[in-house]
């Protein structure tokens, strides 16, 4: 059976190279809910209805896992989700602040996301939870968003736009920086150049795979190694953009998109 991917778009694709990378064996089911991106400034109600339904739609592929690709879904959806599958089901929250609280020396952490992950506190309790003495500055940059979901992550328009909202960001001490928005891995050159060289962006897609394999683990989840591996892409908008993006991105045209 597939593990099943979901996010409000193309963000989550981040999240499933890092683990189709991890887990060569293993089959995916993705799903971008591009209709009705971004998620970032929706109601709490809005995100979790929205969710369940990515989520039904994954159960009728008839997924064994699933992963909520998405941190905005996780903040708001990961407990009710949990509390109605039967299959296991992990968040990018979780990893991405375990990263985090490892990596930084100067207990300083800065939090990039969208405004309703931001408006939740989720990431600063679930950095707190792991370590007492973190302080956290966090930033909504839904405009982020907009730009990788337009394909234009990689223009001077993205970097001059990273750089207006960046700079001014980092305090002194800040030594880590959570890319708290699936999307946001897209953007780490430029993030990266306006930080500057000592910060560590934490990637929660790569993280997350090591959670997914565990989990894998736990449930005896074996892949059926005899089949060979397919993904699958669905996206409820358009699908020439996506695919574009898909393509560039996960760096195949090998892929079933719908
Ligand atoms: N990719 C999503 C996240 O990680 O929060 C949200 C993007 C959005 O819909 N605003």
């Amino acid at each position: 059976k597939p593990i099943g991917l979901l996010d409000s778009g193309v963000g989550g694709l981040t999240v499933l190279k890092a683990v189709k990378d991890r887990l060569p064996n293993e089959s995916f089911v993705y799903i971008g809910d591009t209709k009705r991106c971004p998620y970032g400034n929706r109601t709490k109600e809005e995100i979790i209805t929205f969710t369940l339904e990515l989520v039904q739609f994954l159960l009728d592929q008839d997924v064994k896992m699933i992963v909520i690709a998405c941190n905005t879904a996780t903040a708001h959806a990961l407990e009710i989700v949990r509390s109605k599958v039967d299959v296991p089901v992990i968040g990018v929250v979780g990893p991405g602040s375990q990263a985090a609280v490892s990596t930084t020396g100067t207990k300083q952490i800065g939090v990039l996301a969208t405004v309703s992950t931001v408006e939740s506190g989720f990431y600063e309790q679930s950095l707190l939870d792991k370590d007492k003495g973190v302080q956290v500055k966090s930033l909504a940059c839904p405009e982020f968003v907009d730009i990788v979901e337009d394909n234009a992550y990689e223009s001077a328009e993205a970097r001059q736009l990273v750089d207006d909202k960046l700079t001014g960001f980092k305090t002194p001490e800040m030594d880590t920086v959570i890319l708290g928005c699936t999307h946001f891995p897209l953007l780490a050159p430029f993030i990266q150049e306006v930080l500057g060289p000592d910060v560590t962006l934490i990637d929660s897609g790569a993280l997350t795979s090591y959670e997914v394999e565990s989990v894998l683990d736990e449930n005896k989840l074996e892949a059926d190694e005899a089949k060979e591996r397919t993904i699958r892409i669905f996206t409820t908008g358009p699908v020439a953009m996506f695919r574009t993006i898909v393509e560039n991105w996960l760096e195949t045209d090998q892929l079933d998109i719908k």
